[in-house]
């Protein structure tokens, strides 16, 4: 990869991708609606408004490989993720195909396949079940990619991330936390695995816990450094301090399961 454009620079991954790719690929554009507070002289960076296409032109041309964080992180009010995660993340996907770009990395989430239940360990294979209007977003990115890819032969691979952090916060990031530098290492497999056409892995790094089956990512050499269950001790101190959530407790989603749901109300 000579030249990579990464979308979502000022959120929190993307912050700490800033420390983190630069050692990997000397040459990125970083890219936010907002600019980062502390962005260093020696770093290239274009702000944008993904729902613009013109301004999505701008930041794809000349670029060779997309890191797609960009958008709403969250749960959010419609028009916020239709503009910000659906608009926004089309708009990516046809500039970069316009533009001849050959790879993108897709940030999708946990969230499109929130409604799973805890004792169920599913593979990238199941039938999506986002657990909110941004799971759904983040679904929609994914079957967008498969098109560009399956139709345009942009290669495409998209990462369920997990929770990114320095260590898992409570009891479900001990099953899906995902240490900043195994996301580099599943980021580098997108970006330049010969073999890579359209693929979906889950980002999460090497967790007891983990609800997941990641063989996928293992298939292309996928070798999690990081180790939830080295913070059991802390992750479940945190635990004990947070109240119950019947609902979002049973479901991988957590409390993007609980939030407005309703479903136990009906009678019919
Ligand atoms: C996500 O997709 C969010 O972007 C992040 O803020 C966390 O909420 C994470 O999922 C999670 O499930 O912990």
């Amino acid at each position: 990869m000579k030249k990579i454009l990464v979308t979502g620079a000022a959120g929190d991954v993307g912050s700490r991708l800033r420390k983190l790719l630069p050692a990997v690929y000397p040459n990125i554009r970083w890219s936010d609606i907002k600019t980062p507070a502390d962005l260093g002289a020696n770093e290239e960076f274009v702000a944008a408004d993904l729902s613009d296409m013109k301004q999505v032109e701008k930041i794809v041309d000349g670029i060779d490989g997309i890191v797609h964080l960009g958008g709403f992180s969250v749960e959010g009010p419609w028009d916020t993720i239709l503009q910000s995660n659906i608009v926004g993340t089309y708009n990516m996907f046809e500039a970069a195909y316009r533009a001849g770009v050959s790879r993108v990395v897709f940030a999708s989430s946990n969230h499109a396949v929130g409604f799973y239940p805890r004792d169920k360990r599913i593979g990238v294979g199941v039938t999506v079940r986002p657990d909110s209007r941004y799971g759904v977003s983040k679904a929609f990115g994914e079957a967008i990619g498969a098109m560009y890819a399956d139709k345009h032969g942009l290669r495409v691979t998209c990462l369920r991330i997990g929770n990114v952090g320095d260590a898992p916060i409570d009891q479900r990031r001990l099953a899906i936390w995902l240490k900043p530098e195994d996301l580099v290492q599943l980021i580098q497999i997108g970006l330049e695995h010969r073999d890579i056409k359209f693929e979906v892995f889950y980002g999460a790094s090497n967790n007891a816990a983990a609800w997941w089956d990641n063989s996928n990512a293992q298939r292309y050499g996928y070798q999690p450094k990081g180790k939830a269950d080295d913070f059991r001790e802390q992750a479940m101190a945190a635990q004990a301090k947070l109240g119950p959530d019947p609902v979002g407790d049973k479901f991988q989603g957590g409390a993007f399961c609980s939030a407005e749901y309703d479903a136990d109300r009906r009678t019919d």
